[in-house]
């Protein structure tokens, strides 16, 4: 059977000046029939027209900070290191997929960008804006559920999970605030963030706020979310 490749956002590191990459987003794709090939960080229009066109699904993954410039808000002290290369190639690459309606999964950055990206704006920073008692932002290990999250019915996910309430890792200081327009919630945490989210009408554009690469080896359910994104890349 032939394999879909998967196109995976880089991670910088802006101390190194270096591309550097976290294994379980690689290897959650591998495990699922995917090829995994990272892509250069690059805002040239023309290699990310290519890349588009050439790859059969494409991976969001972690990282810096959204700029708040991108939902037209000033950076406040509370927010962290952003990548402005790194948005601006990913705002790019995501207006190309979803015309091209090919799949896209979105991991915590990926889910704010998602947003971001399509008119919706974030918490900077969720202890000053969004206080509680849940545990958003867990030490290690990682794969580890630190709170639930509702599964919206007669969503993607739901089609995915049969569970109404799912365990998850937790590991942002950032989350959705205004949904975009052009998307939908499918996961709801404990205190109310929006933490997964799809594009309706879409083959498959979903967006989850915590990390099923830390956890796809314990938790069927974040290797069911690899799988099934593997597969609409088929
Ligand atoms: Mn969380």
């Amino acid at each position: 059977m032939k394999k879909p490749l998967i196109a995976v956002m880089p991670l910088y590191d802006s101390e190194k000046v270096s591309y550097w990459m976290l294994p379980g987003y690689m290897k959650g794709i591998e495990a699922s029939g995917g090829v995994p090939v990272m892509l250069p960080l690059t805002t040239d229009n023309e290699i990310l027209d290519m890349i588009s066109q050439k790859f059969d699904g494409f991976l969001f993954t972690g990282g810096q900070d959204a700029d708040p410039g991108l939902y037209g808000e000033e950076k406040l002290t509370c927010c962290g290191e952003v990548c402005k290369e790194r948005d601006i190639m990913e705002k790019y690459l995501l207006e190309r997929i979803i015309e091209l309606d090919k799949p896209a999964l979105g991991i915590c950055r990926g889910i704010q960008i998602f947003n971001a990206a399509l008119g919706g704006t974030l918490y900077q920073d969720l202890n000053k804006q969004h206080p509680s008692d849940t545990e958003h932002h867990m030490s290690p290990p990682y794969n580890r559920a630190v709170h639930s999250v509702f599964v919206c019915s007669d969503t993607p996910l739901s089609e995915i999970i049969s569970d109404e309430i799912i365990g998850v890792n937790s590991y942002h200081h950032q989350a959705i605030k205004e949904l975009s327009p052009k998307l939908e919630a499918m996961a709801i945490s404990e205190d109310g963030l929006i933490e997964g989210v799809y594009m309706p009408d879409k083959k498959f554009i979903l967006a989850l706020q915590w990390h099923p690469e830390f956890s796809f080896r314990s938790d069927t359910n974040s290797l069911e979310i690899f799988r099934n994104f593997i597969k609409a890349a088929c």
